[in-house]
């Protein structure tokens, strides 16, 4: 037979672990955010794919990447409306693999920058870079009414 004392302190540790367990779970796992469950990966999602249709042009950096430095130093030298830009750092958020994640899945690739032009995948800092050289970054962006 359990003692009672027993049994209530084993029932109250119990109670404990599923409350802390309840409190990870809502607060999007363990780090408090990135866990890549599916709810997180889908909020990635919609969060990309919302970027990508609102916007003339994306761009996914990271604040220290130097390619992302070139990409945003090419795009910002042909003055695009801040309506038709978008550009988010995602070092500093707490889903920044689950977009990364979400980006490989429909560029192919998941390093950082990520540039969208008008919808579509235009490329990384070296694609965009070599096009403002080459003049197709500008034609790009005339063509689509961003600039
Ligand atoms: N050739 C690529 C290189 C991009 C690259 O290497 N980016 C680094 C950051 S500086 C990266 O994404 N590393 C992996 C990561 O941050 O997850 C480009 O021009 O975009």
């Amino acid at each position: 037979m359990i003692p009672l004392v027993n049994y209530l302190g084993y029932r109250n540790r119990m109670l404990k672990v599923s409350f802390l367990k309840l409190i990870r779970s809502a607060s999007g796992g363990r780090n408090g955010g990135s866990s890549n469950t599916s709810q997180t990966m889908s909020a990635a999602k919609s969060f990309v794919d919302e970027a990508i249709a609102k916007n003339k042009v994306a761009v996914f950096s990271k604040s220290y990447c130097p390619y992302c430095t070139k990409a945003k130093d090419a795009l910002d030298s042909f003055k695009i409306p801040s309506d038709k830009y978008y550009c988010v750092e995602l070092d500093k958020r707490e889903d920044c693999d689950d977009i990364q994640n979400y980006l490989q899945s429909i560029t192919g690739g998941r390093s950082v920058p990520r540039v969208f032009i008008n919808g579509e995948f235009f490329g990384g800092g070296d694609d965009t870079a070599a096009a403002k050289k080459n003049g197709k970054l500008e034609k790009k962006l005339s063509e689509v009414g961003a600039i």
